[in-house]
């Protein structure tokens, strides 16, 4: 399994080249002057540019045509035409390109940014000017321009979580994702309501910040209790993780030690990446004395309190997500 795969199909085309100009030269005592068609312009090409603030291809499906423009004709007085106008796709880094209707991969891109050329404008076509000769004064004669490239293209990356939602179930994981992002996970008062994981896109001005949210973890869910943790693989690349502690639930306080030890037994690891514990459901009756004595037990660490529903929090807990992030 490959994780989150975001992919869209689209299609570009390069530019034509402009048509040579047949000209002549006019001028007040010449009656009949030589030839001065200029050259067509070069069509513009289309390249992918790879740019690391980008995490989803949710730009390209925006605009799945694009096409660059054609080169202009060449003009009078050996002017050339205008070359046409490049197009240049964004894509985030780990992108792929695949030939659609065969499956072939024409570029596997990294994650350093680069500009690479995917179908080359067509060349204008030379003017008139250039076919003169001793015997041919006046040619009637210009190149077109060559014709451009056009593609079907299959754009596909795998997505990286930046941020992972843990916690027991119910505790209230699909709701925050709702709230940050464009996700629209199910959301229901009982445990288990998120079977697969979700993914969400947290828009922060130009930064795209990734969620996960995933199954609720249980005692016992490494040794395949629950849903057992095959989920949690999808948080092992997260730059940081969120750790949900519903306060209205009357376990909380056996919460933290639970979430690590299950997490512990999966991956040890996953206990060293940066985190930030939530308070959840902060509205709710005993929820605030319960977050102050959560944050005189658990010294050291970073506690918040929220309510997705109240939109308690929220503010300053995208402030943190956006400098978790950056780090
Ligand atoms: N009062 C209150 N209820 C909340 C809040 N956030 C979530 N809930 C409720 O808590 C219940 C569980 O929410 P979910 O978001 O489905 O919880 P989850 O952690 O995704 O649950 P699983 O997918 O089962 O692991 C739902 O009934 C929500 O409406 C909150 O801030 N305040
Ligand atoms: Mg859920």
């Amino acid at each position: 399994m490959k994780g989150f795969v975001d992919e869209t199909l689209i299609e570009v085309s390069s530019g034509a080249g402009g048509a040579g100009s047949v000209h002549f030269r006019r001028e007040k005592y010449i009656p009949r002057g030589g030839p001065d068609g200029g050259d067509g312009g070069c069509g513009g090409k289309v390249c992918f540019t790879v740019k690391r603030n980008l995490k989803t291809l949710s730009r390209l499906k925006m605009r799945r045509i694009f096409k660059a423009e054609d080169g202009k004709a060449g003009r009078e007085r050996r002017r050339h035409g205008r070359d046409g106008k490049d197009v240049e796709i964004e894509i985030p880094p780990g992108t792929r390109l695949i030939d659609p209707d065969t499956g072939r991969l024409i570029k596997d891109f990294c994650d350093r940014e680069e500009t690479w050329t995917f179908l080359k404008g067509g060349r204008g076509g030379k003017g008139n000017w250039h076919f003169r000769s001793a015997t041919r004064q006046a040619p009637m004669y210009a190149q077109p321009g060559k014709s451009n490239q056009s593609a079907r293209v299959l754009v596909e990356m795998n997505i990286i979580a930046d941020i992972g939602l843990v916690g027991l179930p119910n505790s209230g994981k699909s709701t925050l994702l709702s709230l940050l992002t464009n996700a629209h996970p199910k959301i229901a008062a009982y445990p288990f309501t998120t079977r697969i994981p979700n993914i969400g896109v947290l828009r922060r001005g130009e930064q795209d910040i990734i969620i996960a949210d995933i199954p609720g973890i249980i005692e016992g869910a490494a040794t395949g209790r629950g849903l057992g943790l095959g989920f949690l693989k999808h948080i092992k690349r997260t730059r940081a993780l969120l750790f949900l502690i519903d306060l209205s639930d009357t376990g909380w306080l056996d919460t933290k030690a639970l979430l690590e030890k299950e997490l512990q037994d999966y991956q040890g690891r996953l206990l060293g990446k940066p985190r930030l514990f939530l308070g959840t459901k902060l509205d709710l009756p005993d929820a605030p004395a319960n977050l102050e004595s959560l944050q005189s037990r658990l010294k050291g660490e970073e506690i918040l309190g929220i309510s997705a529903r109240h939109n308690i929090g929220i503010p300053e807990l995208i402030d943190k997500l956006g400098r978790i992030v950056n780090l």
